[in-house]
Formats: C-alpha cells, sequence, structure tokens
C-alpha cells in the first residue's frame, strides 16, 4: 500500500514536472522512497525501463485497462493489401481487417461467399482479386459523420466499394466505366447524395488505345459522382454521371460543405501534358510533370452539374453519361484556379469557407476563400487553359499563405481553430493557425505556424477526430507514415509502415507523440477517426438466418429440425445447421459432376459465437456469425473424400466439430447403379 501511494505521488510528479520532485530530471528517478527497485513499485519500473515523463503521460493516456472499450474507432485504408482496418484509440489497438477488394480467409471473403461482390469489380470479364485502397469516406449527415456507411476506392482500377457499418461487410463493389485508375475518392457530399470519384492518370475515356501521341487530344481526365440510394445502401449507377476533364492528372477531391455545400475542389499535376518516355530519351514523368511553377485546382459546381445531367446535356461513353468538357465550360461548371507548385492535399476547413491546398514542392500552405472564388466567377476574373476553361486569378481568390515547412502534403482541422498539415520531406506535423472566421478559437497571430513534432518517417495522409468535418473533435491526430526505419525490429527488408499517434489537445507549441502502431499488413493511406458512440454496429444478427447480402432473413433459412439433403437430378441442396459443437447434417455424399448448392445457418444466438465452414481442395471457408445463413454452390467435379470441419475454435468440442463430404468417382457411381 505504501509503495504503491508513493508510485502514484511520483507519477504525478513526473507528469507535472514539478521542480524538486524526487529525480525527474535525471530521467531515471532516485528510487530512495521506496527502497530497493524490486520491480514492484511503479516508480522502480519507471527507473528500470528508463522511462521519461513524456514517456509516462504516453502510457498513462494509452494504455487501456483490460475490458475498457476506446473512445475512438479510426477506419484506414490497407493501400494494396485492398482492404479496410479498424483500430481503437487512443490504444492503437487493432480490432478487425474489412475485406473488401481481396479475398480474406478469415472473414471467409472470396472463398465460398464474397464472390458475387468480388466479380463486380471484374473488368472486362478479367477477374480482379486485389485492390489498392487509399480514401476512406465515412458516411455523412449535415456534414458530420453518421456512423452507417463506408466508402473505400481502388486506386488501381477505378472501383469504389460500399461498407456496411451494422456489420462491417462489403456489399458492393462498382467498376467505373470510363476510367482505369482513380485517386480522387472516395469523398462524400456533407448528406452522402454523391460519392466522389476522381480519376488520376489520364487514359482516353473508357481506356480504350490510343497513340500516346495523340494525348493531347484523345486522353481525358474524369471525375465521376456516384448517387448513393441510402434507402437500398448501395450506389445506384443509373442515377450517377461523370464529367470530361482536360489531361490533367487529377489528385484528390473534397467536398465543399456549409457555404460551400454543392462545390467540389480537386487539386491536379501535370498540367505540363508530360508523356514521359524516358526509354526514348524524353524527361521521365518525375522530372517533365514538375516544370511549371503551378498546377490547377478543379473547382467544380456540383449542384449545377447535376442539372445538366438531369436534363439531359451528356454523351455516353460506354454506356455511361459523361457531361463533355465544352458542356462543362459552356454551362459554367468547371473553373481552375493556380494552385502551388506539385500540389498533392485539397482539404476544406470545417466551416466551409476556405479550402487549403498543398504544394509538395513548395514550403507553403495555400488558403483559399470560397467567398472570393464565387466573386472571381461573377466578376469573370479570369484567364483560359489551352482547352478553354476559365482560370481564376490567383490572387483574387487567395486568403492567405502559410510556410509550413518541406513538403506538405495533407490538411486536418480541430475545434479549436488550428489546421494541421502533414510534412513528407521534413517528416514533420505542423499545427498552424486558421485566421479569418477562426481567429476568435485561438491566442496567435492569425495564419501562422503554432507548433511542430517530428515524426517517423516519411508521413503521407493525417488523420484527425472528426478531423475533415464541419464538427471536429480535436484531441487526437495520427501520422501515416510510409516509411518505419529503424522503430521496429527489422522483419527482414519489407518493414511495417508506422501509425503515430499525436496528443493535440494541449494548448500551443507541443505536441507530444504517444504512441508507435506498426502497421505490418497494408499501405494506409487515409484513414477517418469517429467517436465510437457514433458507431451502432449489430452484436449478432438481429435474426436466425440472416443473409447479410440483403440484410434480411434468407429463404434458404435452416432451422434446427429442418436440415436435410435434397435431390433433384445432378442438383444436391443441402440444408445444415450449424451450433457449438456440431453440423447437422455431418454426413454428405453426392456423385461426381453434381451441382452442390449448400445452405448453412449459424442458428447460435450468443454474443461471438462464430462458426467456420472449411472444405479443402474445394477452396471453401466460410466464416458464420451468430445467426448468420449463407448459400453456396459449387460443382463437386473433384472426387474423393473431403474432411469439412469448423475452422474457428468455438468450444471445448470445437474438434469435434466435423464431418465427412464424400464425392463418388463417376465410374463408381454408374458402377454402383
Ligand atoms: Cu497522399 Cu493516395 Cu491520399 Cu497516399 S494519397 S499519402
Ligand atoms: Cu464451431 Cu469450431
Amino acid at each position: 500500500m505504501k509503495s504503491k501511494l508513493l508510485g502514484t505521488a511520483l507519477l504525478v510528479c513526473m507528469i507535472a514536472f514539478v521542480p524538486g520532485c524526487g529525480g525527474s530530471e535525471e530521467g531515471a528517478p532516485a528510487s530512495s522512497q521506496s527502497g530497493a527497485n524490486d520491480g514492484n513499485t511503479t516508480e522502480a519500473i519507471v527507473a528500470e525501463r528508463n522511462l521519461s515523463p513524456d514517456d509516462v503521460r504516453a502510457a498513462l493516456l494509452t494504455y487501456q485497462p483490460s475490458g475498457r472499450i476506446d473512445d475512438y474507432i479510426m477506419f484506414a485504408s490497407g493501400g494494396h493489401a485492398g482492404q479496410v482496418f479498424v483500430i481503437g484509440m487512443p490504444s492503437m489497438r487493432l480490432l478487425r481487417s474489412i475485406a473488401v477488394f481481396t479475398p480474406e480467409s478469415w472473414q471467409g471473403w472470396g472463398f465460398g461467399v464474397g464472390e458475387d461482390i468480388l466479380a463486380q469489380g471484374n473488368i472486362a470479364g478479367k477477374e480482379i482479386r486485389w485492390g489498392d485502397t487509399h480514401h476512406p469516406a465515412l458516411s455523412e449527415t449535415n456534414g458530420d459523420y453518421d456512423g452507417e456507411w463506408l466508402f473505400i476506392n481502388d486506386k488501381a482500377h477505378a472501383r469504389i466499394a460500399v461498407i456496411d457499418l451494422r456489420d462491417f461487410e462489403t456489399k458492393q463493389i462498382i467498376k467505373n466505366p470510363i476510367a482505369i485508375n482513380d485517386h480522387g475518392g472516395a469523398v462524400v457530399t456533407p448528406n452522402t447524395e454523391w460519392v466522389i470519384e476522381g480519376g488520376q492518370y489520364a487514359t482516353p475515356l473508357g481506356w480504350d488505345y490510343a497513340p500516346i501521341e495523340e494525348y493531347n487530344d484523345s486522353y481525358r481526365g474524369s471525375v465521376t459522382f456516384w448517387k448513393f440510394d441510402r434507402e437500398k445502401g448501395r450506389i445506384d449507377p443509373d442515377r450517377s454521371f461523370a464529367m470530361e476533364l482536360p489531361p490533367y492528372w487529377q489528385d484528390i477531391f473534397d467536398a465543399g460543405k456549409l457555404v460551400s455545400d454543392g462545390w467540389v475542389f480537386g487539386n491536379s499535376f501535370n498540367t505540363e501534358l508530360a508523356t514521359g518516355g524516358i526509354e526514348d530519351g524524353n524527361a521521365p514523368f518525375e522530372a517533365g510533370a514538375s516544370q511549371r511553377d503551378a498546377d490547377y485546382m478543379h473547382i467544380i459546381n456540383l449542384k449545377k452539374a447535376a442539372k445538366v445531367y438531369e436534363a439531359g446535356k451528356f454523351t455516353r461513353v460506354k454506356g455511361f453519361p459523361v457531361i463533355s468538357l465544352q458542356t462543362s465550360i459552356d454551362e459554367g461548371l468547371l473553373f481552375f484556379t493556380p494552385e502551388p507548385k506539385s500540389p498533392h492535399g485539397v482539404d476544406v476547413a470545417p466551416k466551409g469557407d476556405y479550402i487549403v491546398i498543398s504544394g509538395k514542392l513548395d514550403p507553403h500552405v495555400t488558403i483559399y476563400s470560397f467567398k472570393k472564388m464565387m466573386q472571381a466567377i461573377a466578376d469573370k476574373n479570369w484567364t483560359h487553359d489551352q482547352y478553354g476553361v476559365p482560370i481564376l486569378d490567383f490572387d483574387a481568390v487567395v486568403e492567405a499563405q502559410v510556410e509550413v515547412g518541406l513538403g506538405p502534403l495533407h490538411t486536418q482541422f480541430d475545434n479549436r481553430g488550428y489546421a494541421y498539415t502533414s510534412l513528407f520531406l521534413d517528416s514533420q506535423v505542423a499545427r498552424w493557425t486558421l485566421g479569418g472566421a477562426y481567429s476568435d478559437l485561438h491566442d496567435e497571430p492569425d495564419w501562422s505556424v503554432a507548433a511542430k513534432t517530428s515524426i517517423h518517417y516519411n508521413v503521407g495522409h493525417i488523420a484527425a477526430v472528426g478531423g475533415d468535418t464541419v464538427n471536429p473533435g480535436g484531441k487526437y491526430l495520427v501520422s501515416l507514415n510510409k516509411w518505419s526505419v529503424d522503430r521496429f525490429f527489422t522483419t527482414g527488408p519489407l518493414l511495417p509502415q508506422n501509425f503515430q499517434l499525436l496528443d493535440i489537445g494541449g494548448d500551443g507549441d507541443k505536441m507530444q507523440l504517444l504512441y508507435d502502431m506498426p502497421m505490418g499488413v497494408g499501405e494506409p493511406h487515409y484513414a477517418q477517426i469517429i467517436k465510437a458512440d457514433k458507431l451502432k454496429p449489430w452484436k449478432v444478427y438481429p435474426e436466425i438466418g440472416w443473409d447479410p447480402a440483403t440484410q434480411s432473413v434468407s429463404p434458404y433459412a435452416v432451422m434446427p429440425g429442418e436440415e436435410r439433403i435434397e435431390r433433384n437430378g445432378k442438383n444436391v441442396d443441402v440444408y445444415m445447421s450449424v451450433v457449438r459443437s456440431h453440423f447437422n447434417p455431418e454426413h454428405v455424399e453426392v456423385n461426381q459432376g453434381d451441382h452442390v448448392t449448400w445452405h448453412l445457418t449459424n442458428v447460435e444466438r450468443a454474443l461471438d459465437a462464430t462458426h467456420g465452414f472449411a472444405i479443402p481442395a474445394y477452396g471453401i471457408n466460410l466464416s458464420l456469425e451468430a445467426g448468420e445463413a449463407l448459400t453456396i454452390e459449387f460443382d463437386a467435379d473433384l472426387p474423393g473424400t473431403f474432411t469439412f470441419y469448423c475452422s474457428e475454435f468455438c468450444s471445448a468440442l470445437h474438434l469435434e466439430m466435423t464431418g465427412y463430404f464424400r464425392v463418388k468417382p463417376t465410374e463408381v457411381a454408374v458402377a454402383t447403379e
């Protein structure tokens, strides 16, 4: 008891940096108060592990006692792992992955179920079984996360996926018919009417063949606006459209909100129209596409574009409605303004009044005023690019520039009028003060850097709590770092990325680095962080026999007592119940060449009572959550004796949860007839 109290007192000393507190200035504190370092007292542990006061503070802020649930949930893209990761904060515990574009056997995604959804993402009949997820977007209501849906893009193939946050499962994959790659998405409008998907590397629309010499005339950029039907929980391609853009490389998009609601902003690069060809002695893309001092921010009037689409003023490319560049110019849907230099991020401030652009090769962030943009449009204060798109005068629309450091990329916001920008080259996160309408939120002078924290290393995106909503939460920021270099045990030459948690709740010039979280399962690009209590996930499926594909009871649900095998010619239907610790039936015998339709229902109601269902050699592994009903179909083309079993350790008699699937070879089947 005595030593525990002393330990607490010492911790308080260390956290508060109280002068004269025992040993805190020396780093390793004296242990005279408690006697020997017996390893049991807090101060002994602090001494033994050589923890600084900052270390102790970081530990106290991030440690979750067993059973305590995190206050925040982060949804992070998985990069070319093709998944989404769900992470609790501030503990930084990985809670689960959500399989999206890539088959994942733990979730049974793509090993009996999910194939139909994965197949929605096939390209011209080619099976694509991976994705490069970059930007998750939580659904929004009035500009704030509502915790219902999650969207994510696949940069490699220009696809968007829809995830239902009731069961954290992918429900839809949509292939963009006119773009072969994307980057500017997924982004949602403030009430999730539209899911935005901007392209990246220009190709002819519909990615038809065209020689590179025809780049300026035949290659095009694009942005697609997918209509989200919240009732159905699906993107409705029949109410969606795209806009043709010049063959600049559109990069990231963000949706306007509040005062700028109805507008969309995107950054671009390669307005040089470089076409590469290093092998022919041409400048490589990296040089060719970064010659100019400025590229173009894209300013799009989405509200008006939707009306133009509804009025039928579009052409079709591969059957998909596309508003032509000329129509966009004629109708006043598209404007540019210069953005320095090799821009990357574009981020709309919480009130929707400012748009922040980072130039990778410019040490500033440039802040544009939405109001000034509207004025410049009204004044026709513009010149034109070579395609005839109006370029708003830079000086007329810029509000401020802040010198934040080298390699600025992405910006997030908090609830105290601060913005945060990742600095790729400096490996830092910069906090800077928003001026103008945000000036009353902080004491610092307008538009200036307030703090910088070094991180390890090569940061890409950063994510703050609600950091891209109308209602940011502050408190924590995660830096998604590309390189971890020497921070962790060397796992061979392929090292994990590093998520670093920063405390942004404190005042002034300090943003303490609290936690390193290695991400050894993907290369996350962006993440969004929501308060945990805004999510309302199901604990078990609502009713026994629930089909997650339709979010309703399956007509093929199998209740206890209804188990059976039905044969109809060469079609065999298996109706199987699944419960701790048996399958029923346990013997399934078919003839080689039969078509098998296997219905399984997990009839459990207990929390976490998941069962697996694996058939070796048939590529089948299901994850049946409590209440879930799944149907799989396959041809019994391989004869033999196969041991199906529960692949999830569910009970003391889990090993006994097994059965035999016997496929009688054709010759034998004939012989015994
Ligand atoms: Cu900067 Cu794809 Cu958003 Cu990566 S992107 S970092
Ligand atoms: Cu059911 Cu193991």
